[in-house]
C-alpha cells in the first residue's frame, strides 16, 4: 500500500461530505403512488381509505325500511385518497378513487352520499375506470341534471355544483378523481336539503324523478 492508496488520499472531511451527498440523493428519492388502470386501485404508502355500510348511510336513501333490511355490513363504497399537502391548503392538488357497489335501496340505486365543496368555487374531475353510472349533479338553483359514467369517460364537475354518484350496473362502479387541496367537503347541506331529484330504477330504466 502506498501514499496513494484510498484510506490515505481521503480526508475525514472528504469522506464526510460524500456521506452528506449520498443521504440528499437518498431523501430526494420519492416512490411514487402507482394507480392501476384497469380496477383503479391506488398503491403506496401514503394511500389513505374509507369506507361506508349501509348503515353509516342511514338517512340517505328514499325508503329507509329498505335500507334497513339489507345486511348492515353491505359496503357501499370506499374511497382511496392520496393528499400529498394537509386538507385546506391552498395551491395543492388531491387525487382519489371510489369503488361504489351495484345494489338497490328500494327502486333508488346505490349511491355516494354527495356533497358541494366547502369553497363552492372549486371544480373537480372524475373519470370512469370500469362500470357504469351516473354522476349526478346539480346547479344553485337546485336544478338536478345526471351524466351517464362508462369506462373512459371523463366528467368535469363546474363549481358551485352539487355531486353525487350512483351504480346503474351490476358490478362495481370506480372512478378516479382530482380536486383541488382546499376545496373542503360540505355535507351538512345536502344531508339536510339533499338533491331536488333522486335516480330511481323506474320500468328498469335509471330515471331521475324529482322529489315531490
Ligand atoms: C370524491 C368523493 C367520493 C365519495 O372523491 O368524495 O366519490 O363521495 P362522498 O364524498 O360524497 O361521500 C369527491 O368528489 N371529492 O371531492
Ligand atoms: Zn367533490
Amino acid at each position: 500500500m502506498g501514499p496513494s492508496s484510498d484510506s490515505r488520499s481521503t480526508s475525514p472531511i472528504q469522506r464526510v461530505e460524500a456521506d452528506l451527498e449520498h443521504k440528499t440523493v437518498a431523501s430526494m428519492l420519492n416512490t411514487p403512488i402507482e394507480v392501476n388502470l384497469t380496477t383503479g386501485e391506488l398503491s403506496g404508502d401514503r394511500i389513505e381509505s374509507a369506507a361506508r355500510t349501509i348503515t353509516d348511510l342511514k338517512g340517505l336513501f328514499r325508503d329507509d325500511l329498505a335500507r334497513q333490511a339489507l345486511d348492515p355490513n353491505t359496503l357501499v363504497y370506499r374511497v382511496q385518497a392520496f393528499l400529498p399537502v394537509p386538507e385546506g391548503e391552498e395551491g395543492g392538488m388531491f387525487w382519489g378513487t371510489t369503488f361504489l357497489s351495484p345494489g338497490l335501496v328500494g327502486d333508488e340505486y346505490f349511491m355516494t352520499k354527495g356533497h358541494h365543496h366547502l369553497q363552492r368555487s372549486r371544480a373537480e374531475f372524475y373519470l370512469t375506470i370500469t362500470g357504469t353510472g351516473a354522476l349526478i349533479l346539480m346547479d344553485e338553483k337546485r336544478r338536478t341534471t345526471f351524466e351517464p359514467m362508462r369506462p373512459h369517460t371523463l366528467h368535469y364537475i363546474p363549481g358551485h355544483t352539487a355531486h353525487r354518484v350512483a351504480n346503474t350496473g351490476d358490478s362495481v362502479l370506480a372512478f378516479l378523481a382530482a380536486w383541488p387541496s382546499d376545496a373542503g367537503h360540505d355535507y351538512g347541506t345536502i344531508a339536510r336539503v339533499g338533491f331536488s331529484a333522486r335516480l330511481r330504477k323506474v320500468g328498469g330504466i335509471p330515471t331521475l324523478v324529482e322529489e315531490s
